[in-house]
């Protein structure tokens, strides 16, 4: 029997999991009631169902003494306990590859949206700001400019890939350097913040990247410069993050994630210099469909006796 946290977007994915196993959906109970509902089913379930945003904490996967394996139906592993996963021999498996480029996608959009005024201009026709002929600022061009891309595993080396296409010298940083890459390593976050005219954030959320991005490195950004968040909300210091923006020491950003999901500040809300989307970097038909494949893939195989497809290694 599995328990189901959130259903995916894709109808044929829930089917399968209907038709393959006893699903419990969590995610159609009310929340007052779900620890009650939960106590009652929890020594049937052997599997869990999840996403990249609501993980499995400790507490819940204490309720669950028979649990075997943990699907996460996205990469991101922050919500998940890994280390009691690991103490318990519980499997974890995660959907790389399949999101990357729909990913890497919505950080170009951002920053296209940003560098551009879309959002702003959209809104400006709408209102008939063209009509009246009120005056437009250009916006600045993409062409030689820097980005910086904080974390360069598959989603920021994607991302890489479409920026040299845009015209734009790209340099990266994590602490573990990338072999094979003509891209170039800046010597810490604080020098790429330095050297670029936009930040493009795609680092895991984990302890040691909590607020990472401070009022340091946004003053290193600079007025004229820009930050993309694709990756998590906790990778930034969001009252830093605001109070740059109003004061003018951040040119903009362009946001996809947020500390507290789904809240966003008024704060950020207000600010005219800012586009914010709903968490969607993965969210299209083809990729939560093939998401959604790899986790009942991973479940079929695991419940097969049979390797995982894309485990997270212990
Ligand atoms: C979604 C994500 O939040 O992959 C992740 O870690 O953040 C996103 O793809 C989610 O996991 C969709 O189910």
């Amino acid at each position: 029997e599995l328990l189901i946290l959130a259903p995916s977007p894709s109808a044929a994915v829930n089917a399968q999991l209907d038709q393959q196993y006893t699903c419990h959906h969590a995610w159609q109970v009310p929340a007052d009631e779900r620890h009650a509902w939960l106590a009652q089913r929890a020594p049937a379930i052997r599997g869990v169902v999840t996403t990249g945003a609501l993980g499995l904490n400790a507490t819940d996967m204490g309720l669950l003494p028979n649990l075997e394996i943990i699907a996460v139906n996205g990469v991101g592993l922050d919500g998940v306990a890994l280390d009691v996963a690991r103490e318990r021999g519980i499997a974890v498996t995660t959907t790389p590859n399949v999101l990357t480029d729909d990913v890497a996608d919505v950080a170009l959009a951002l920053l296209l949206a940003s560098a551009r005024h879309i959002v702003t201009l959209d809104r400006f026709v709408r209102d008939g700001g063209w009509e009246r002929r009120v005056a437009i600022a250009p916006a600045s061009s993409l062409r030689g400019k820097t980005a910086g891309i904080f974390g360069f595993g598959q989603i920021g080396q994607a991302i890489a890939l479409r920026l040299a296409a845009f015209g734009v010298h790209v340099r990266y940083f994590q602490p573990r350097a990338i072999a094979g890459t003509s891209v170039p390593r800046a010597e810490s976050l604080l020098a790429l913040a330095q050297e670029s005219d936009y930040l493009i954030v795609c680092a895991p959320g984990t302890p040691a990247t909590r607020k990472i991005v401070d009022r340091t490195i946004l003053d290193a950004l600079g007025p004229q410069g820009t930050l993309i968040n694709i990756a998590r909300g906790a990778l930034i210091d969001e009252v830093a993050l605001i109070a740059a923006l109003q004061d003018g020491h951040l040119g903009a950003a362009g946001l996809d994630v947020f500390a507290d999901e789904p809240r966003v500040p008024n704060a950020l809300r207000a600010l005219p210099n800012v586009v914010l989307t709903p968490h969607v970097g993965s969210l299209t038909v083809e990729t939560r469909h093939a998401m959604g494949q790899l986790v009942v893939d991973n479940l079929a195989a695991h419940f097969a006796g049979l390797s995982l497809l894309t485990p997270v290694k212990p």
